[in-house]
């Protein structure tokens, strides 16, 4: 989770809100950044855009946002318990997910919180916290886009729905089925507790896999066996050793 203060450049006019379930909606044309125009939101706010000019992924990464895909941030109220915290962005995963698979389609996650079909990648989470109490949960879903078109190192990384099912919904349907499952799993996660949704979380990685952490420069092998009830990344070493990480001390994971 980034911890930075970040101001919102180029913030459009502040256009009216629409109702969406429990959250008011605000919808753009074109942002800079979803995430970075929901900074001054209040909680159970939501940020959509047509498209973003400088979409962001975790660590700077970029994030390709071009017109037919949804860019969606979030206005969530944040715990205090290190623990909650810590299985936010996971929850935003498995609520990703439950969406996909009412939707008929089977992805799974990579830690920890990349959407896949069949090893490409389908959606993005970048979760920030900007205030104490209110944190940024922000959703990339390529839908009928086509990010590889705009970055050609994406060619045969990507999912998109369009491609996975004859009619995907209208953006403001997605809009809709994501943001009810996000509240109804921060609800879970509130009432039954961190453990309760991470075990569901679990269910999510698919078969164990070999891994490397890369920890900010110092590279670690070993195999990926979800995550503990603490929400730490669990690594098994070839004599069943196993080792937890956080997710701020994990740069990057490559599966081998
Ligand atoms: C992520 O970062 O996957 C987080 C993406 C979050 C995007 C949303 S859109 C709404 C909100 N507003 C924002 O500005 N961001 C959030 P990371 O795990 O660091 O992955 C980034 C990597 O994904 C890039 O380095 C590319 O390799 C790849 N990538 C970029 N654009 C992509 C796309 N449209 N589809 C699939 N992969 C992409």
């Amino acid at each position: 989770m980034t911890a930075a203060l970040h101001s919102n450049v180029a913030n459009p006019t502040t256009p009216v809100p629409s109702r969406c379930g429990d959250w008011a909606l605000y919808e753009y044309p074109v942002v800079t950044s979803t995430n970075l125009v929901a900074v001054n939101l209040p909680a159970w706010s939501a940020v959509r855009a047509d498209t973003q000019t400088n979409g962001r992924g975790r660590f700077q990464r970029n994030w390709v946002s071009d017109r037919d895909g949804l860019w969606l941030s979030a206005v969530v109220p944040i715990s205090q318990d290190k623990i909650e915290r810590r299985a936010l962005p996971l929850a935003a995963g498995l609520a990703i997910c439950d969406v996909l698979h009412e939707l008929g389609i089977s992805p799974r996650l990579r830690w920890p919180n990349d959407v896949l079909v069949k090893d490409r990648k389908l959606a993005g989470l970048l979760i920030d916290q900007f205030v104490l109490h209110l944190a940024v949960v922000g959703i990339g879903l390529n839908v009928r886009n086509r990010p590889e078109a705009l970055d050609p190192a994406l060619a045969h990384q990507t999912a998109r729905l369009s491609d996975l099912m004859p009619r995907p919904p209208e953006l403001s349907v997605l809009t809709n089925l994501i943001l009810r499952q996000l509240g109804q799993i921060l609800t879970e996660l509130k009432n039954d507790g961190p453990p309760a949704v991470l075990l569901r979380v679990n269910k999510l990685w698919g078969s164990p896999r070999s891994v490397e952490l890369d920890l900010d420069g110092q590279l670690c092998r070993g195999l990926f066996t979800g995550v503990d009830p603490q929400g730490r990344l669990a690594l098994s070493d070839a004599a069943g050793q196993l080792s937890f990480y956080d997710a701020h001390e994990v740069r990057h994971l490559t599966e081998t």
